[in-house]
C-alpha cells in the first residue's frame, strides 16, 4: 500500500485548502485518471468533523478505485473513525506513538520534520511510514516554519530506508532538483489544483518531469 519506496520519486496529491465537495471530487477523479499518484491527503484546517468525514466519504471511494491511498492531515482520530488509509501528523498534533495507537499497526502514519535531522531520525526510528521535509520553495498556501535545503533529501537517502516527501512550492517547473536529490515523493497543492490549465494537465506534466528526471539520475 503506498505510500512506500518506489523505484522512482511519485505525487503525492494534498487538498486544496478549501473546496466545494462535488467539484472537487470531479476535479479528484479527473487528476487520478491522467497519471500516476501514490497518495491523496485531505487537508482541512478549521472546518467542523462532519465536514471531514463527508468528504472521507465521497472521496475515499475515488481514491481507492485508482488504487491510490488516502490520508488524513492532523487527526489521526478521525483517519481511524472514517477508514482512511492512513493519517499525517506535525508537530502541533498527535505524537506518533499516539496516531499509531489510534490507526492501529497497519495504517500509513507520515511525520513532518520541517528541516530537522533529528526529528527525522526520531519519526524513523519510532516507526514512521514516511517522514516529510520542507518547505523547499516559496509558498502561498502555508506560512511554512522553515526553509529546507535539496542537499537534506541526499543525506536521508543515504541513512536510511525510510521514504521521505519533499513540500513546499514545488512545481513542474523546480521539482528535477527534488527528484535528483532523493526525494521519493512530491506533496503539491498549487501547482495542481490551480494549474493554468487544469489538475489533470498538472499531473500528467509532473509524471512526465519525473520520468526524465530519473532517466537523468539513472544514467548520471
Ligand atoms: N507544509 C509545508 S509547505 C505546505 C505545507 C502543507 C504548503 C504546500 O503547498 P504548495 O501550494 O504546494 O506550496
Ligand atoms: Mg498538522
Amino acid at each position: 500500500m503506498p505510500p512506500s519506496k518506489a523505484d522512482r520519486c511519485r505525487l503525492y496529491l494534498i487538498s486544496p485548502p478549501a473546496f466545494v465537495l462535488d467539484d472537487f471530487s470531479c476535479q479528484l477523479s479527473a487528476a487520478l485518471n491522467a497519471g500516476d499518484v501514490a497518495c491523496v491527503q485531505l487537508r482541512l484546517k478549521g472546518v467542523d468533523d462532519d465536514t471531514i468525514r463527508a468528504a472521507s466519504a465521497q472521496l475515499i471511494p475515488i481514491c481507492h478505485n485508482h488504487g491510490v491511498a488516502f490520508l488524513i492531515n492532523d487527526r489521526p482520530d478521525l483517519a481511524a473513525d472514517v477508514g482512511a488509509d492512513g493519517v499525517h501528523v506535525g508537530a502541533n498534533d498527535a505524537s506518533y506513538a499516539e496516531a499509531r495507537r489510534l490507526v492501529g499497526k497497519k495504517a500509513i502514519v507520515g511525520v513532518s520534520c520541517y528541516n530537522s535531522r533529528h526529528l527525522a531520525i526520531i519519526a524513523g526510528e519510532d516507526g514512521a511510514d514516511y517522514i516529510a521535509f520542507g518547505a523547499f520553495f516559496p509558498t502561498s498556501t502555508k506560512q511554512p516554519r522553515v526553509r529546507a535545503e535539496p542537499e537534506l533529501l541526499t543525506w536521508w537517502r543515504n541513512s536510511t530506508t525510510v521514504p521521505c516527501v519533499a513540500i513546499g512550492g514545488i512545481s513542474v517547473e523546480n521539482c528535477g532538483v527534488l527528484i535528483r536529490a532523493g526525494a521519493d515523493f512530491l506533496a503539491v497543492i498549487s501547482a495542481i489544483w490551480s494549474h493554468p490549465c487544469n489538475p489533470e494537465t498538472a499531473v500528467a506534466a509532473f509524471n512526465k518531469e519525473i520520468e526524465t528526471q530519473s532517466r537523468t539520475t539513472i544514467s548520471a
